[in-house]
């Protein structure tokens, strides 16, 4: 059994909905259960602007699965939600990304683990924090002081506790 996180985000069709729908489409899977949920948050798009506001959230995950077969039951989701990938950093429906498993890292062609930019975006630490407040990542800082030097500007709680809607 290895424990794993998994930032969430949408700023498309419903963004809460998409999130919480998802947080229950991991979890009815056989091979994964979910053991913690962060608060849901709205923020404000990185990356082109023009977009909606995003939701973003993170659960914290057990699973047997291997890392490669947890990314595509996320991915196997995200196409369940109608996801398609047209604008490099464009709006989306639904994004599950692996931000850990264990203490692994991972550098291969389809994944790469610690998440390449988690410690620079406070949607994803923040959440994170919600779950696990003495969390630290593989050869970093504690998730507390990275998020601490970032500072939490465009991020607001939208709803406290899952289920959130
Ligand atoms: N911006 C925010 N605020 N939240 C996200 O989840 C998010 N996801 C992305 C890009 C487009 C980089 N920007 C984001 O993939």
């Amino acid at each position: 059994m290895t424990t794993a996180y998994i930032a969430l985000g949408s700023n498309l069709e419903n963004p809460g909905l998409q999130l919480q729908r998802a947080v229950d489409d991991i979890d009815s899977l056989p091979e994964i259960e979910v053991s913690g949920c962060s608060k849901l948050y709205i923020s404000e798009p990185v990356g082109p602007e023009g977009q909606p506001d995003y939701c973003n959230a993170a659960v914290r995950v057990e699973t047997t699965l291997t890392p490669l077969a947890l990314l595509d039951a996320m991915q196997s989701i995200e196409n369940d939600h109608g996801r398609v990938r047209t604008v490099r950093w464009g709006p989306r429906t639904l994004d599950l990304d692996m931000i850990l498993f264990g203490n692994e890292v991972i550098e291969s062609e389809r994944l790469t683990v610690p998440h390449y930019q988690m410690h620079v975006r406070n949607f994803v630490l923040c959440p994170l924090l919600d779950i696990q407040p003495d969390l630290t990542l593989p050869s970093r800082k504690p998730v507390e002081e990275l998020l601490k030097e970032m500072g939490t500007s465009g991020l607001e709680v939208m709803a406290e506790k899952y289920p959130w809607l």
